[in-house]
């Protein structure tokens, strides 16, 4: 600092500044104008001060705004992305509400669907079958009803079985010849084995076996072993009856000798397919019912003869074709068997066949007449019906 500008000062403060009493000191003239441009710089430095401060506090305050709007935006956002979440939850529970409709949709159309086909089955399965209900009968032979009773119908004894449907006639061919086409049977045999047994030779027999010969497939199929029989039976979601099942559809439950009655055939009408006049005209030597014609030499088509139905209506339960069951055979399992839905011994090497047949006489078309043949054998005498459990479908 200059000495002038000292001075200048001094003056100012003391002419400012400086007790009543004491006398200001006079500005030299000359430091008037250093004085006066002092002051201009001091004005102008607080205005550019000022100024600063101003443009501080502007930009204080549009960095308050600024923050302020960044806040706001960032509240936005949030607001934003849980309203997004939240109508993405919104979505998903939708989206998972509707997907649990369709599937109970989905599985409600499944059951009716379910529900058609069991009843289509059922429909079809139980087709030309008989409903046998669940009941006790007398199985066997009673020695003080039937005169012909063989020993091994016997004892007659009670036997208790669960409901069951059982085929209202025998199979025929046209119905065996659905399964050897599916590929699930074999064809029946030709011919009977060469060990017929008799005088005659296999092939004087060969026309009574019904499969592959012109008008037969209304008749019932034979020359069919007992696998076979089971097979088809498999093959239509069946089973053989069991030789208890057979007994009861034929007979009932009031110990009947026929399925018609207690009457032998040939003392009415026509009530089965036997060994009868018709069979002896071509073989003069065949031991037959006399007196008695049924029209039909060797099978006739099922269900010929409705006036020898059986109570519950079943069909050719005595003669037409005699009927391989499940049961293997055992001379004297009535002796043993258990009193409820009996299954026949565990095995033997023959199966059971019931009802009698074309070839054979009234007296073996009885219900409760028992017979047998080894099981893998093919023979022109049995044919054979299924059944199925009531409760199975
Ligand atoms: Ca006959
Ligand atoms: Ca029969």
């Amino acid at each position: 600092m200059s000495a002038r500008l000292a001075a200048a000062l001094l003056y100012v403060a003391v002419s400012m500044g400086c007790g009543r009493d004491e006398v200001p000191v006079p500005v030299p003239e000359a430091g008037k104008s250093e004085l006066q441009a002092a002051a201009r710089r001091g004005d102008d430095s607080v205005r550019l001060a000022r100024e600063e401060a101003a443009r501080a506090m502007e930009e204080a305050v549009r960095a308050r705004d600024a923050a302020r709007s960044a806040q706001e935006a960032t509240a936005r956002v949030v607001a934003q992305e849980a309203a997004r979440k939240a109508s993405l939850d919104g979505d998903r529970a939708a989206r998972a509400e509707a997907a649990r409709r369709a599937q109970e949709a989905e599985r409600e159309a499944e059951r009716k669907a379910d529900e058609e086909r069991r009843a289509a089955f059922q429909e079809r399965l139980h087709k030309g079958m008989i409903l046998i209900p669940a009941g006790t009968f007398r199985m066997g032979c009673n020695d003080e009803l039937d005169p012909g009773c063989g020993d091994e119908e016997k004892p007659v004894h009670e036997v208790e079985l669960d409901a069951y449907w059982i085929d209202a006639t025998e199979v025929t061919v046209a119905q065996f010849k659905e399964c050897v086409d599916s590929g699930s049977c074999d064809k029946p045999s030709p011919a009977p084995p060469p060990s017929w047994g008799d005088d005659d030779r296999p092939e004087d027999w060969r026309w009574a076996c019904t499969w592959g010969r012109d008008g037969m497939d209304s008749h019932p199929v034979n020359c069919v072993s007992w696998t076979q029989a089971r097979m088809y039976c498999r093959y239509r979601f069946k089973r053989l009856p069991t030789e208890a099942e057979w007994e009861r559809a034929a007979r009932g439950t009031d110990g009947r000798r026929y399925p018609w009655g207690n009457e032998a055939p040939g003392s009415g009408g026509k009530v089965a397919n036997l060994a009868d006049d018709s069979a002896a005209r071509p073989r003069p030597g065949l031991e037959v019912t006399k007196g008695y014609d049924d029209g039909f030499r060797g099978t006739a088509p099922v269900g010929s003869f409705p006036d020898g139905a059986s109570p519950y209506g079943v069909l050719d339960m005595a003669g037409n074709e005699s009927e391989w069951v499940n049961d293997y055979y055992e001379f004297d399992y009535y002796a043993k068997s258990p009193p409820k839905n009996p299954q026949g011994p565990s095995w033997t090497r023959t199966h059971v066949i019931r009802g009698g047949g074309w070839l054979d006489r009234a007296g073996d078309v009885r219900v409760s007449a028992r017979t047998f043949r080894e099981s893998d054998q093919t023979y022109m005498a049995p044919g054979f019906r299924c059944a199925v459990d009531a409760a199975a479908h």
